[in-house]
């Protein structure tokens, strides 16, 4: 059963978390438990067959798992969603799925870093090649296709340097060229943008961020737009094995009740930061979509219903001030990941991205001085405190 309330505010509390039809836990029960007991032979020969609904084993559908892919389904707006052990694991299946030998891929240049690694390194041993450029210039897209081009894969803010690429322009060239169009939402989370509904075939979130929002577990989902899609990514995903456990399923559960919480309370703080970062006298240049001065803040008030919580910005004199500046900080984290209750700071250069060439982070524009702040729930003018002390360091 599936909910549809007015409110993301509601629907992050309620799709697919109503009280457990046994003893009426109001909190969904983990269903540690690999596998599950047939009456008959018969009903298991049903349940394989799939002429009867029911549990099987773990790694093809849990009841605690499915109720987490109920929740991020109606969120997103999809027909169905396949949970992942990580966020990696969602973006390897839909590669592995929707790619035959020798496909081409476009993406994003300023990509998470290992989801244009496992493109270049890993899947280029099938004869898969990848174009990545930046995407926010339409015409970008548009010049490096092929008649090979079965995917297209965005990210929308773009890790770290928080560019914008236009969702419906990308599905309306997608569609007419039979591309399968895949949105990497995690930036955003369902409650800021939701790509289906612009047009996207697929949605993928690594979980580990504000969805779960406590940094206290991995986890990842795939959310297909139409049954078809749905059924061959999920087949690929059970088959390959990259399914989530019950117990990381009650985490995520646990952590989305709050969801839109969290986002509004961190944004409100970046919202704060990021025109305080720019009015300092150490910093250079501040990137927030929510900046007037950020190139497709047009594009972001459109396509987004607020512009997050993640901040990058890089010194006057270069990344050694920033060296100095992040390891300066007490109440902010210094640590990779992001969209947790609490604020984390990290280099993408030699961290995240330390993976992809320089060469390559350069056309990204993943430049050597770039910081990113994940702006948490913390009060912000001890945020604001921290931040200065740190900087007077630098
Ligand atoms: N997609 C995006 C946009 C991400 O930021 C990450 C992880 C992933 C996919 C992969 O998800 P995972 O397997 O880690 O759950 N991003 C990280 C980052 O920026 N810092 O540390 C991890």
């Amino acid at each position: 059963m599936k909910h549809h309330f007015e409110n993301q505010e509601t629907t992050v509390i309620h799709a697919g978390q109503e009280p457990d039809s046994l003893y009426g836990g109001v909190s969904v029960p983990i269903y540690q438990s690999s596998t599950f007991a047939f009456a008959s032979a018969e009903q298991g020969a049903a349940r394989f067959a799939g002429k009867e609904k029911g549990f099987i084993y773990t790694r093809i559908a849990n009841p605690t798992v499915r109720a987490l892919e109920e929740s991020l389904t109606t969120l997103e707006g999809g027909f169905d969603a396949s949970a992942t052990a990580t966020g990696m694991a969602a973006v390897s299946t839909v590669y592995a799925a929707l790619l035959d030998k020798d496909a081409h891929v476009v993406g994003t240049a300023s990509i998470y870093g290992p989801s244009r690694t496992v493109l270049e390194n890993e899947f280029s041993r099938f004869g898969v090649s990848a174009d990545f450029v930046d995407t926010s210039d339409f015409r970008n897209i548009e010049k490096c296709l092929r008649p090979t081009t079965r995917l297209l894969f965005i990210e929308t803010p773009s890790n770290p340097t928080l560019a914008i690429t236009d969702i419906k322009a990308c599905a309306r060239l997608a569609r007419d060229r039979g591309i399968t169009l895949v949105v990497d939402n995690t930036f955003s989370s369902p409650l800021l943008q939701n790509p289906l509904a612009l047009g996207a075939d697929v949605v993928i979130h690594s979980l580990t961020k504000f969805i779960n929002g406590h940094s206290d577990v991995v986890g990842g989902v795939i959310i297909a737009r139409e049954e078809a899609l749905h059924q061959r990514l999920r087949k690929v995903l059970v088959l390959m094995g990259g399914t989530m456990d019950p117990h990381q399923a009650w985490l995520v559960l646990r952590g989305v009740r709050t969801l839109a919480l969290r986002v509004e309370k961190s944004q409100k703080n970046a919202a704060v930061l990021a025109p305080w970062l720019a009015a300092h006298p150490k910093v250079r240049w501040v990137n927030y979509p929510g900046l007037e001065s950020h190139p497709q803040h047009a594009l972001a008030k459109e396509q987004m219903k607020g512009f997050g919580s993640l901040i990058c910005f890089g010194l006057h004199g270069g990344y050694e001030p920033g060296r100095k500046m992040i390891n300066a900080v007490r109440l902010c984290t210094l640590a990779v990941s992001l969209g947790g209750i609490e604020s984390l700071i990290q280099h993408p250069a030699s961290m995240t991205h330390a993976g992809v060439s320089k060469e390559h982070r350069e056309m990204a524009g993943i430049t050597d001085d770039l910081i990113r702040l994940s702006a948490g729930c913390e009060g912000v003018e001890d945020l604001q405190e921290d931040l200065r002390q740190a900087l007077d360091k630098a």
